[in-house]
């Protein structure tokens, strides 16, 4: 079996080098700003700043137009619940329960939307890296190797059906673990604290790698903020 070392792959800064010439104000200059208390992060890097791994038109329309979906539909599902509008997104997918049952539905997938995309842009960067620090040593552990993490994360992601997201999460028991969510739905609803996360919807690779989902996994694992990665691993194991 040729190995992709998913995990593993260091990244490179080619960075621009592959830059489609095109007018991006034609996408990026017509967000609709919300009405509510969420907003739409700014990306902590430009659009282009993910190619060739990641390119600028999903870049673009994923951020600008799926993302800020998701903020919008949020508030539009709070709109005139004074207490929830006031709760971070993530405290509101932990309680999810708390949400009353006409709009908890709607929660789910435009709050589980915008946390999950939120915490995705963060976990990327241009120039990638391998696995180090706690989270590698963790991995190592739980897993038997880095090799058999990457494995079975690729597995998990390769077999969800439809849309959704893999996750490497710790769990309340404090121990890692790799598993699918079906749509939005978000890890925290179930009491676990996301570490390591990718976006299996089509939007998120449809454009570039069209049905190769697993050409789209091996991507985006040049592009891991593998720093961001052992930061939410350390914070999840000191809650
Ligand atoms: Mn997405």
């Amino acid at each position: 079996m040729n190995r992709r070392h998913f995990l593993m792959k260091g990244g490179t800064a080619l960075a621009g080098l592959f830059l489609a010439n095109m007018p991006l104000s034609l996408y990026a200059a017509h967000h609709e700003p919300a009405e509510g208390a969420h907003k739409l992060p700014e990306l902590p890097y430009a659009y282009d700043a993910l190619e060739p791994h990641i390119d600028t038109l999903t870049m673009t329309i994923h951020h600008g137009k799926h993302h800020q979906g998701y903020v919008n539909k949020l508030n539009a599902a709070l709109k005139g619940h004074d207490e929830l509008m006031k709760m971070s997104v993530e405290d509101l997918l932990r309680h999810i329960d708390k949400v009353p049952m006409d709009i908890r539905q709607a929660v789910i997938n435009s709050g589980g939307g915008h946390a999950n995309h939120s915490f995705f842009w963060k976990i990327m960067r241009p120039t990638g890296g391998m696995p180090h620090g706690e989270v590698a040593d963790a991995l190592k552990a739980r897993f038997g190797s880095l090799q058999a993490a990457d494995d079975l994360f690729d597995h998990t992601m390769l077999t969800l059906f439809g849309s959704g997201w893999t996750w490497l999460v710790v769990d309340e028991n404090k121990a890692l673990q790799i598993y699918a969510t079906p749509n939005q739905d978000s890890p925290l609803m179930k009491g676990h604290a996301p570490v390591l996360g990718l976006d299996v919807w089509e939007h998120a690779y449809y454009l570039k790698h069209q049905n190769r989902r697993l050409d789209y996994s091996v991507a985006w694992g040049k592009v891991i903020n593998w720093e961001q990665v052992n930061t939410n691993y350390v914070e999840a194991m000191a809650r």
